[in-house]
């Protein structure tokens, strides 16, 4: 069986980026969602039992639909909830993720705007992730709850920074505007996780 994670800050932590109105719905009822759908599907599926999540996430060809959904649903909030941190807490890219990301996007700033739209560009729901791909870093955009490690999804790579652009994420506070959600966002990358994940991944 498959749980809801905890939280690695409380849930007004996030603010004013992420309100803790907004973090108690996304978390305690969407994420929780997720997880006890999850959890109905190994009830039927006797191939599910034991395996981790990430196993899950790599074979998911092998499973239902219901498991694509909702599997990449806790996979997908686990991953960014990690990916968070306080303002102001939330460190710096390390030298040589910012190396690999000038010599991908030409700058950091181009980055950026290059992953925001990404996310604003998500026609319905889905996600916005930066992933290394073959050693190199990539811009993509998954819709629903795929993700670039699912074997059954066509672009692959190892995600380090992801951000949720279903509405559930933002609407609370930033109804409409999803693209200033994206701006706000980065206040709140947690970069010592990005820099570690992208060590990982290039290795
Ligand atoms: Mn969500």
């Amino acid at each position: 069986m498959f749980k809801l994670m905890d939280l690695p800050y409380s849930q007004n932590a996030l603010e004013p980026v992420i309100d803790a109105d907004t973090m108690s719905f996304h978390y305690g009822k969407h994420h929780q969602t997720y997880v006890d759908n999850l959890n109905k599907e190994v009830e039927k599926d006797p191939n599910l039992e034991g395996k981790t999540l990430r196993e899950v996430i790599e074979n998911i060809s092998k499973y239902s639909v219901a498991t694509r959904n909702n599997g990449g649903g806790v996979f997908n909030h686990n991953f960014f909830w990690e990916n968070l941190a306080p303002v102001g807490k939330n460190g710096e890219p390390s030298e040589a993720l910012t190396k690999a990301i000038n010599e991908a996007f030409g700058s950091f700033e181009k980055f950026k705007e290059t992953f925001e739209l990404a996310g604003a560009g998500r026609f319905g729901s889905g996600w916005a992730w930066l992933i290394v791909s073959d050693k190199k870093l990539k811009i993509v955009s998954t819709p629903n709850q795929d993700n670039t490690l699912m074997d059954a999804y066509e672009v692959k790579g190892e995600p380090i920074l992801v951000v949720d652009v279903w509405e559930h994420a933002y609407y609370l506070q930033y109804q409409n505007k999803r693209a200033a959600f994206l701006k706000d966002f980065w206040q709140i990358v947690n970069w010592n996780k990005v820099n570690e994940l992208y060590n990982n991944a290039i290795k």
